[in-house]
C-alpha cells in the first residue's frame, strides 16, 4: 500500500535544502541582521518548550476555519453522474472538451503575445517601480505568466466564463453563484515541473494577494474553490502534465499550519525550536527569502507538519495524470496535493488555469493585488484596468 505521505516525502526534499539555499543566494546586511534576530525567537521558544510536547503544542494553535472534509455536488446538465460521483471521492474531474484543436491552438497564440507585450499594463506597473526587472521579465516573457489577465482581456473572458464551463462549476460546487476571480498560464519547459503542493495561498491572512473571506455563518468545504487546468498544447507525461494525488483533499493539517503561522508568527518560531539548531537557520532564510513558493515555503511547511503530525495523508493515494489534448480541461480542488510531470522533448507545455469560487460560501476581495518581487509592488486594479470578477451568466 502507498499513501499520500509516502509519495510526497518520496518528492519532497526535507532533508537537504542546499539547492533552494544556493537560489537565495548570499544575504544582503539587513537581511542577516533580520535573521539572526529569527535565529534568537527560536532559541528563546526553546527555553519555553523544553518539554517537546508535540501533541499540546498543535493543541494551542489557531483553530483553522469552520471547514467540512467532504465534496457534495449537484446534479446539472454538463456533469454526469459517474463524473460527480467520482469527484466526490478524489476531489478530481475530467477531461472536458472546452475548446477544439483551433480554438486551443488560437488561444495559445494569443497567451503567448501577452507574455511578449511590452505594453502588457502589468508590465507597465512593474517597470514604474522596478525597469530593470521589468525589462528581464520581458525578455523571459514571463510578466509573472500571465496573472490575473482574465480580468482586463475578453478572449480570457471568453473561454474562462463560458457557459459550459461555468454550469460544470456550478454542479461540482454544488453553487448557485460562481466566479472566476484568478486566473494564471504555467509553461513547462525542458526538465521544468511543479513540485507537489496544495494551493493554499488565497485564504484571508496568508497573502496580500487577492483574498477570500469565509462568510459569517458559512463553512469552508473542499470544493467551494476549484481550478480549472486547461491544457493548450498536447499534455502527458512524458510532456510534464499535471499529477493529483486523489481523495487527499481531506487533509488540510498542512495548509492550516500555514494558516495559524501567519495568524501568529510567533508560534512559527515556537515550532521551529523542536527542530535541531542545526537546521533553523536554513529554514528561516528559505520561509523569509526564497522566490518561488514551492521551492521553500511549501517544503519547509511540509517538513512541520509531517514531523507534528503522525498520521499526515496517511491514507492509500494515487496519482491521477491530467493527460489531455489542447482544449481539454481538468478540474481539481485546492486541497489536493499536486505537481506536474517533468516536461522532456522540443517546446513547452502550456495551461491555462482559471480559479473559482463558490459566492455563497466566500467574499472575494479585488481591490487590493500585491506582488513580492526585490521590493513589493502593490497594484491598483483601475491602473491594470481590471474588471470585476467573471460570475456566471
Ligand atoms: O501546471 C502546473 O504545472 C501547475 C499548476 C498548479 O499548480 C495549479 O494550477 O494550481
Ligand atoms: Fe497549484
Amino acid at each position: 500500500m502507498t499513501t499520500a505521505i509516502d509519495y510526497i516525502r518520496d518528492e519532497i526534499d526535507t532533508d537537504d535544502f542546499a539547492d533552494a539555499l544556493a537560489a537565495i543566494g548570499p544575504l544582503g546586511l539587513r537581511q542577516r541582521a533580520t535573521l539572526r534576530a529569527a535565529v534568537a525567537g527560536v532559541r528563546l521558544a526553546r527555553m519555553r518548550y523544553l518539554n517537546h510536547d508535540k501533541a499540546a503544542f498543535v493543541r494551542r494553535l489557531v483553530p483553522p476555519l469552520p471547514r467540512e472534509a467532504r465534496i457534495q455536488t449537484r446534479p446539472g446538465p454538463t456533469v454526469d453522474a459517474a463524473t460527480r460521483a467520482a469527484f466526490e471521492q478524489t476531489g478530481v474531474a475530467g477531461p472536458f472538451p472546452l475548446l477544439d484543436g483551433d480554438q486551443a491552438a488560437g488561444l495559445l497564440e494569443h497567451c503567448r503575445g501577452v507574455l511578449r507585450d511590452p505594453d502588457n499594463p502589468l508590465l507597465e506597473i512593474i517597470r514604474r517601480r522596478l525597469p530593470r526587472r521589468a525589462a528581464q521579465m520581458l525578455r523571459d516573457e514571463d510578466v509573472l505568466l500571465g496573472v490575473n489577465r482574465f480580468m482586463l482581456d475578453a478572449r480570457l473572458r471568453g473561454v474562462l466564463g463560458g457557459r459550459r464551463l461555468m454550469s460544470i462549476m456550478g454542479s461540482l460546487m454544488s453553487s448557485g453563484s460562481v466566479a472566476c476571480w484568478r486566473s494564471q498560464f504555467f509553461r513547462q519547459r525542458d526538465g521544468e515541473r511543479t513540485a507537489l503542493h496544495q494551493n493554499i495561498d488565497f485564504l484571508h491572512g496568508l497573502t496580500q494577494k487577492t483574498t477570500v473571506h469565509l462568510r459569517p455563518g458559512r463553512v469552508f468545504r473542499p470544493n467551494s474553490i476549484l481550478n480549472a487546468w486547461i491544457s493548450l498544447t498536447a499534455a502527458d507525461v512524458g510532456t510534464g502534465c499535471l499529477r493529483v494525488l486523489a481523495g487527499t483533499f481531506d487533509d488540510t493539517r498542512f495548509y492550516d499550519l500555514g494558516w495559524c503561522f501567519n495568524r501568529r508568527p510567533l508560534d512559527l518560531l515556537a515550532a521551529l525550536s523542536f527542530l535541531p539548531d542545526a537546521v533553523v537557520g536554513d529554514l528561516l532564510t528559505l520561509l523569509l527569502y526564497s522566490a518561488g513558493a514551492h521551492r521553500g515555503v511549501t517544503r519547509v511547511l511540509f517538513k512541520l507538519a509531517d514531523f507534528f503530525y503522525d498520521d499526515l495523508l496517511a491514507r492509500e493515494a494515487a496519482f491521477i495524470d491530467f493527460v489531455s489534448r489542447p482544449g481539454e480541461g481538468w478540474i481539481f480542488t485546492s486541497f489536493n496535493m499536486h505537481g506536474s510531470h517533468a516536461f522532456t522533448g522540443e517546446g513547452e507545455r502550456f495551461t491555462l488555469v482559471g480559479r473559482y469560487a463558490d459566492l455563497d460560501t466566500l467574499r472575494i476581495e479585488t481591490d487590493r493585488y500585491e506582488l513580492g518581487l526585490d521590493e513589493t509592488v502593490r497594484l491598483d486594479p483601475d491602473d491594470l484596468g481590471w474588471q470585476p470578477l467573471l460570475h456566471a451568466a
